[in-house]
């Protein structure tokens, strides 16, 4: 099989790509913009593979998926502005990229015949309460700008399917972590920032509740349903990793051997969801598909992985993008509550 990659130089589609070319026979083309959060050094090496393509343009350019789509028999999108934070600051790049982006990429699937994947996400279901479980039935109700405009994507893949006979899946993941995750995300930014020893800023009261699952296992997850998943259906994919930011937090800093008193509470975010979190029945029962990473494990590799490759972040973090962050952080923390410093982290 030959495969259309698009956003397979961010953090999961590389994930991917890496994967695909290590487990199997399969070709894949890569089609990323490179915006601030593509990185070509998440697929370093891959073209001794004989098997990988990189080429530069954008899923809203109908002459770019044109160029890359060719000889394909598959379309995986992944490509994605993705951070609920900038999509708060400005929305409508999230509409151009998440939205119109699907929607050329489905046209010219749909001119070939080719089955094509929806990375979604479970933020489209909006947010739960302390009980329950989003299901794959469950009405679409996202809060940010970012949500929304995943959401719509959605929205038109089923209209895609319903109109023009469209071979669609979804997939609807919970949060990930592991290695090469953007350092503006919670895991990996606070990782890097206890290791060089700065604050870690958490939302509001921190107890949001988030499904993490490694990304290794989001990406077998994503080729289980694309060679059995069944068209028209969408798919959670949880393992069952519901924590609090505060957990995740405590996580870090205890690996690390670091102190509480780096955690400050800062501003929450507008319309920040309370808590997610995914049945993943569908996936696992009908499919077979099952997760391998465990949190405890996963977590420690991931933290190796930042503190082995400080080059990888370290060149991010001080390069253009992350001054849009300390802007960020500087007015949440101008306008959050005095607070005594060094505090519990119990929930
Ligand atoms: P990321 O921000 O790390 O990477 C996004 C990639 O898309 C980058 O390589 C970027 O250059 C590329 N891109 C952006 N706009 C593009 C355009 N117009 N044309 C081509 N490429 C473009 O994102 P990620 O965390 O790897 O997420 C990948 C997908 O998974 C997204 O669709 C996201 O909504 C979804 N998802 C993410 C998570 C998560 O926890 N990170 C969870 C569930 C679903
Ligand atoms: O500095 C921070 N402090 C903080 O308390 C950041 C960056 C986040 N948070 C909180 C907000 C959330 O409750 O941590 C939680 C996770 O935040 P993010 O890493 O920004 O992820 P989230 O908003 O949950 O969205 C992620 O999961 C679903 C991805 O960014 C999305 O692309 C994906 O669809």
């Amino acid at each position: 099989m030959k495969l259309l990659v698009t956003g397979g130089a961010g953090f999961i589609g590389a994930c991917f790509v890496r994967q695909t070319i290590a487990d199997t026979n399969d070709e894949v083309v890569v089609l990323d913009s490179l915006t601030y959060a593509g990185n070509l050094e998440n697929l370093a090496g891959l073209e001794e593979s004989g098997r990988f393509k990189f080429v530069r343009g954008s899923i809203c350019d109908p002459e770019a998926v044109e160029e890359a789509i060719e000889g394909c028999d598959a379309v995986l999108n992944f490509a994605a502005e993705t951070h609920v934070d900038r999509s708060i600051t400005d929305p409508g790049i999230f509409v151009e990229t998440n939205v119109q982006g699907p929607r050329v990429l489905m046209s010219a699937a749909q001119t070939r015949k080719l089955r094509y994947l929806q990375v979604s996400t479970d933020e489209v279901y909006g947010s739960l309460g302390p009980d329950g479980y989003f299901y794959e039935t469950t009405p679409l109700d996202p809060s940010s700008p970012y949500a929304a405009s995943k959401a719509s994507a959605d929205l038109l893949v089923g209209a895609y399917i319903t109109t023009f006979g469209l071979d669609a899946v979804i997939t609807r993941c919970g949060n990930n972590y592991g290695p090469y995750q953007f350092p503006e995300k919670l895991i990996p930014l606070f990782i890097t920032n206890a290791l060089e020893g700065r604050e870690l800023p958490l939302y509001g009261d921190g107890l949001n509740v988030r499904d993490w699952i490694h990304v290794e296992d989001h990406a077998r997850a994503i080729r289980t349903v694309l060679e059995k998943g069944e068209t028209g259906k969408a798919y959670n994919v949880s393992a069952g990793g519901e924590l609090n930011n505060r957990q995740i937090c405590e996580r870090i800093l205890e690996i690390l051997g670091k102190p509480w008193d780096l955690v400050r509470f800062v501003d929450d975010r507008p319309g920040h969801d309370r808590r997610y979190a995914l049945d993943a029945t569908l996936l696992r029962t009908e499919l077979g598909w099952e997760p391998q990473v465990r949190f405890d494990a996963g977590m420690q590799g991931t933290i190796d992985f930042y503190r082995d490759n400080t080059q990888w972040w370290e060149r991010i973090k001080s390069g253009e993008y992350m001054n849009y962050y300390d802007r960020m952080y500087a007015q949440r923390l101008a306008d959050s509550d005095p607070q005594p410093s060094g505090q519990g982290v119990h929930t």
